[in-house]
């Protein structure tokens, strides 16, 4: 699943800004057929971002279903003979996709691109009607899972398990682009190295009749290896390898010639040489032991929602240096690819998250309903599973290639000590294993599956556990707390023998509020909190990894134990530091951040 990109042989047309924008309060859209004539709307909503906190306006904001979005392309008159394609970088969280009065794409699934070919349906140089109507609807079958209920007045309601707002919308950018017929339809690159050797097994897909050839560019654009054929190995001597904190990227170019020679089509990839394993306990980058430092995180702000913003992600990573964080996890769904292009560049680490989360049934009664069972037809089923395949295939097809990413997260938080979690995760471990053998393969732990109940870690390479010992447990008690963390990652290490990251701990904390005492809710506990942790962390062998919950403070749904959203970031939401944000600037920039 290749970004699009502009080159010598290829066209790319950005197609952000303002569209009308008609919300389908009656659900009659489809219907009325509002794709065949202009919007009757007086809105206009801007892409990308979610639309949910734009109008000030309480309907719109809980709206539950489809939203129209319109627009006028005009395709550029030199693509006249070219392969002319539609792509959204994501549609949140169903998106069809209509040109003129033809249906061309529809896609589920609310973070991940999608593209349609409508070259048969478009002309150069004439413009066309573009609609794309998005749908915010969870259900037992997406991913994740929801559930809509309806009010004794009729109104519908959308309702899940996890603990982030139902934005909805055009969050990410949306293009018009040109590939020629004959074209490089997809690349997979594995890397390695022996000695001071690097390698990179690359495999290119190519769309008709022609000869392939690779070739890769070092940092300073010099060409060190080149290579014949749609796949094959290309070898660098005296590589300079992508190392956590310390980048470096090599462009891989595969290009695409006919039998005269001539340059049909090619495409470009920054590659990382790095080697990523699981070895005892350790956790290898480069043959080398090394500790996540950092932060879950969420594509979440203030008026855009989950809007992707280039200003945004880089003021966020701006943040993520200053504490001295050298990873995060893209928790609970995959972010913008620009976000993972700007890890690339400079030295993330990443854990890469499917958005599989709220699959534990029995969180119900946490959020106000009744606990039900897990595994159980019309619960989390067969239906789920076959949208949660294809999750997995998708980040791993839009994500393979990107030397930051180091972890599938298939999964946050599911119920994994209840009857049928084996059957439900086992084929979906393979699966991951299966699409990407050079990476380890994980699911983040919650606090009910204890190692006593879990019934499902073997499947997996690491241990990546959430706990709140000292908040939903043993609030205000740091030191019964400190006991039965340590406890507990002991068992886990007894258990298993695995790497173990701690993918979540955190506190909620208002900032301003200050105490002399362990006063949960206070800038001191949660730095207290952090702290105590750490000091448990430092103790235990098999822990590899420290990602503290959150980043920053975000939406989520209206609750009781939610004060405008969850509040245990070190930042605010405006990104303003929490005193626990020093804190953690000052272990972490002094951490080894190899154990
Ligand atoms: C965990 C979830 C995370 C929540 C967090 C919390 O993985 O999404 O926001 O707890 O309660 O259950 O703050």
């Amino acid at each position: 699943m290749l970004k699009p990109q502009a080159n010598s042989t290829r066209e790319l047309v950005n197609l952000d800004g303002l569209y009308a924008f008609k919300v389908d309060f009656d659900r009659s859209g489809h219907t009325e057929e509002w794709f065949k004539s202009p919007l009757q709307s007086d809105l206009e909503m801007a892409v990308p971002a979610s639309y949910n906190d734009i109008f000030a306006d309480q309907a719109i904001r809980d709206h539950v279903g489809y939203v129209w979005y319109q627009r006028e392309v005009r395709v550029p008159r030199g693509w006249a003979g070219e392969r002319i394609h539609i792509r959204l970088d994501s549609a949140t969280h169903e998106g069809m996709v209509y040109v003129n009065d033809q249906l061309v794409a529809q896609h589920v699934g609310g973070y991940m691109p999608f593209s349609a070919d409508i070259t048969d349906v478009v002309e150069a140089g004439r413009s066309f009607r573009l609609t794309i109507a998005v749908n915010n609807e969870l259900t037992r079958a997406t991913i994740p899972p929801g559930k809509i209920v309806v009010t004794e007045d009729g109104r519908r309601q959308q309702t899940y398990l996890h603990d982030f707002y139902n934005y909805a919308g055009l969050h990410r950018s949306v293009w018009l682009y040109s590939t020629p017929a004959t074209a490089v339809e997809d690349i997979t690159v594995v890397t390695g190295y022996d000695g001071d050797t690097g390698t990179v097994d690359y495999v290119a897909v190519v769309l008709g009749e022609g000869r392939a050839r690779a070739s890769l560019r070092n940092a300073d654009g010099v060409e060190v290896a080149t290579a014949e054929g749609a796949s094959g190995t290309l070898s660098i001597p005296g590589v300079v390898l992508w190392q956590p904190g310390a980048a470096y990227l090599y462009e891989l170019t595969v290009e695409v010639l006919d039998d005269g020679g001539t340059l049909r089509d090619e495409y470009s990839l920054p590659v990382g040489v790095r080697t990523v394993e699981v070895e005892g306990k350790q956790f290898l980058i480069n043959g080398e032991p090394f500790y996540f430092t950092g932060f879950g995180m969420h594509e979440d702000h203030s008026s855009i929602g989950k809007g992707h913003s280039n200003a945004h992600m880089v003021n966020d990573f701006q943040l993520l240096a200053w504490t001295g964080a050298n990873s995060f996890r893209t928790s609970h769904y995959p972010y913008a690819e620009e976000v993972l292009e700007y890890a690339d560049r400079h030295g993330i680490v990443v854990i890469n998250e499917t958005p599989a989360v709220g699959l534990h049934l029995g969180f119900g009664a946490v959020f106000g309903g009744i606990a039900e069972k897990t595994y159980v037809d019309g619960g989390i089923d067969g239906n789920t599973a076959a949208s949660h395949r294809q999750s997995i295939s998708e980040i791993v097809a839009r994500d393979k290639n990107h030397p930051s990413v180091v972890i599938w997260s298939i999964a946050n938080e599911p119920n994994a000590s209840e009857e049928g979690a084996r059957e439900y995760f086992r084929p979906l471990a393979e699966l991951a294993r299966e699409l990407d053998p050079s990476r380890p393969v994980g699911y983040v732990n919650v606090m009910f599956d204890t190692p006593d109940k879990e019934l499902i870690g073997d499947l997996f390479d690491v241990i990546m556990l959430n706990r709140y010992y000292g908040w939903y447990l043993n609030n205000g008690d740091l030191q019964s707390a400190e006991q039965a963390l340590e406890k507990e990652l002991r068992a886990w290490e007894t258990k298993y023998g695995k790497p173990m990251i701690m993918t979540e701990y955190g506190a909620d904390t208002m900032p301003g509020l200050h105490s002399l005492y362990a006063q949960p809710w206070s800038e001191e506990y949660q730095a207290g909190f952090l702290d105590m942790y750490h000091r448990v962390f430092d103790r235990v062998d098999a822990m590899v990894g420290e990602q503290v919950w959150n980043f920053a403070d975000f939406q989520t749904s209206n609750g009781i134990m939610r004060v405008d959203g969850n509040k245990k970031g070190v930042f605010t939401r405006d990104r303003r530091p929490k005193a626990a944000a020093f804190a953690l600037r000052s272990r972490w920039s002094t951490l080894n951040n190899r154990k």
